[in-house]
């Protein structure tokens, strides 16, 4: 096997126990590695390759890029591409399926190592809805507040104690994870030269978290972005939007999933 021929590794990991918390929110997403922090070019000789963070979902990119904070990577959004590409429209059933259509789609404009996340609130007594289509939910162009006001008026009739929900995220992370501990063989390059070539490890791997709670009778909260000020933590008892964003990563089902892949990077790359 050459350098060309990915070994692609693909599993999907359900999360269970949650991890270390990390960071601050605000930080921006390139942090680090680079000379030249606009280039979206992987560092030529870093064993790390670039990450490119594949969302148009602002408030995520802040989450994510702050629990990607002194990961060593070079981390980059698609404003950094030079030709942004539009959109993927996400056709998938499941939010696994739809984080890897994201991922692969950007990883194959990009060439990058591609993190992508889909996720969701289910509601029980809604019967898992709005689920994988929390984004489009009352149909397209609704605003955050006027979802929370429609999922509030389905729910108007529902008690207390069957008001619970979960918010779900699946993280896939497609492409080139890195160099493995050391090893090189031949490669063929387009010229036809056969070099001494590191082995990079080829993923495609998705990552789960979630976070149990209930909806609450009203929003409450300014933190967050989406159904944050009426998802109430069951632990904490206070919705997302009343969490820091150190809180929130340290609870939420996207800082779960996302402390997973990290930790599977770390691992696969010893
Ligand atoms: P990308 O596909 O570009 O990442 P998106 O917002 O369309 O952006 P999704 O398809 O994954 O992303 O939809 C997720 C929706 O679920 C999101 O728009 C919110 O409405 C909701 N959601 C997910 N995580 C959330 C969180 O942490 N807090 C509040 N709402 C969340």
């Amino acid at each position: 096997m050459n350098a060309y021929e990915p070994k692609v590794k693909e599993t999907h990991q359900q999360l269970g126990a949650d991890l270390s918390e990390t960071g601050n929110p605000q930080s921006a997403i390139r942090n680090s590695q680079s000379d030249n922090p606009h280039s979206p070019l992987p560092t030529p000789h870093s064993p790390l390759p670039t990450l490119l963070i594949a969302t148009t979902n602002k408030g995520k990119v802040a989450e994510i890029a702050s629990l990607l904070e002194g990961s060593g990577r070079r981390v980059i959004g698609l404003e950094d591409l030079p030709q942004v590409p539009p959109p993927v429209e996400e056709t998938g059933t499941t939010f696994v399926e739809n984080a890897l259509i994201k991922a692969d789609y950007y990883q194959q404009v990009s060439g990058l190592l591609t993190l992508a996340d889909d996720s969701g609130l289910e509601v029980d007594a809604l019967d898992g809805r709005p689920g994988v289509y929390s984004a489009r939910y009352g149909g397209e162009g609704l605003s955050g507040a006027q979802q929370i006001a429609l999922l509030l008026e389905e729910m108007k009739d529902t008690p207390e104690e069957k008001r619970t929900a979960r918010f779900v995220c699946v993280v896939a992370l497609v492409g080139a994870a890195g160099e493995t501990s050391g090893k090189r063989e031949s490669a063929r390059r387009l010229d036809g030269a056969v070099v001494d070539s590191p082995v990079m490890q080829q993923i495609r791997q998705t990552f789960e978290g979630r976070c149990e709670g209930r909806i609450a009778i009203a929003p409450r909260g300014a933190s967050g972005f989406g159904y944050d000020p009426i998802f109430i933590d069951a632990e904490l008892g206070r919705t997302f939007a009343e969490l820091s964003p150190g809180e929130k990563s340290s609870r939420s089902h996207r800082g779960k999933a996302l402390r997973a892949a990290i930790k599977y990077l770390e691992a696969l790359l010893k």
